[in-house]
């Protein structure tokens, strides 16, 4: 077997040496509806609709701010996919996303997508897969300094490939790899889930930060300069208001507290409805002033590095 068709999930830390290759198991069309949260795409941008849900695009349009730049490349490059911005210089890059279960099935597994953009003049079946000279992922907890924990114990098995050749923006590559239940990842927050690869001797790293809030795991999404979006990973029905949709969303302010072993502790200090494409603001976003909340390093590099 060629070395560059396999994706290895690389265990260090608790695990040293302890490695577990696996190989793609399914490569699916792009774009359409099919099973898995993972391959639900309403838009056909490459991004699954959960994912989109997370990072506060709008998984009803492949350019959320219609600046002509894809959706897929602005969160792919962490950019700012919901403000009209400069064009992405064409770049190897790297996205890490993990999402909740789909209200729409039964499956409760939570899900971890590394998203690539790939630069390469090979368009044959696998030019971006094979670009991959290596992948590593693991699970950091504040408490455990230097301890990588390998995320191999927490993968489910029946990873999804889906790979896509554009005219002017490089390949793209989704890797999608179900985790344990949504209920059992809440034991370990907060935490930081990482990706690290290499693509054309380029290192690239993401990692997206998780943590505990009453109603499930959340991630904390950057609105603008200075305030936040805490995200449920998990997608909560639309509701209707008055017979029409509403697009808008809480966001929040913070107050940093205090820190300590966990991350750094902020206080919510305010709450309020902004216009965040086709999401919902919860009737009890309000409740969320006064919660404490304690991110793994603070709120730098949020949104991916
Ligand atoms: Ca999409
Ligand atoms: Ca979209
Ligand atoms: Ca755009």
């Amino acid at each position: 077997m060629h070395r560059k068709h396999l994706v290895t999930l690389l265990a260090t830390g608790l695990a040293a040496g302890a490695v577990t290759w696996l190989v793609p198991t399914r490569s699916v069309a792009a774009g359409g509806v099919s099973g898995s949260v993972a391959e639900v795409d309403t838009d056909n941008d490459f991004l699954p609709d959960a994912v989109e849900w997370v990072l506060l695009t709008n998984s009803l349009n492949d350019d959320t701010d219609g600046d002509t730049i894809p959706d897929f490349v602005e969160v792919v490059a962490a950019a700012n996919p919901r403000h009209a911005s400069m064009p992405e210089p064409p770049d190897q890059q790297m996205r890490l996303v993990i999402t909740g279960p789909s209200p729409a099935t039964s499956d409760p597994r939570t899900w971890m997508h590394v998203f690539h953009r790939v630069m390469t003049n090979e368009t044959g079946t696998g030019a971006g897969v094979m670009a991959i000279e290596s992948f590593d992922t693991w699970l950091e907890r504040p408490e455990w300094a230097g301890l990588r924990f390998p995320l191999n114990m927490f993968a489910a098995g029946g990873i999804v490939y889906r790979e896509r050749v554009t005219t002017n923006d490089g390949i793209w590559v989704q890797l999608s790899i179900p985790l344990v239940s949504e209920q059992i990842l809440k034991a370990v927050l907060p935490c930081t889930i990482w990706a690290e690869t290499t693509v054309g001797g380029q290192s690239l790293a993401s990692g997206m930060k998780l943590i505990d809030v009453p109603d499930g795991i959340a991630t904390i999404v950057p609105y603008d300069s200075s305030r936040f979006v805490m995200q449920t990973l998990t997608p909560v029905p639309l509701v209707m208001d008055g017979g029409s949709q509403s697009n808008r969303v809480c966001v929040i302010d913070m107050a940093e507290e205090s820190s300590g072993p966990s991350g750094t502790t902020y206080i919510v200090t305010a709450a309020e409805c902004e216009d965040a494409n086709e999401l919902e603001c919860s009737a009890t976003c309000p409740d969320c002033v006064g919660w404490s909340v304690t991110i793994p390093g603070g709120t730098q590099l949020l949104g991916g590095r």
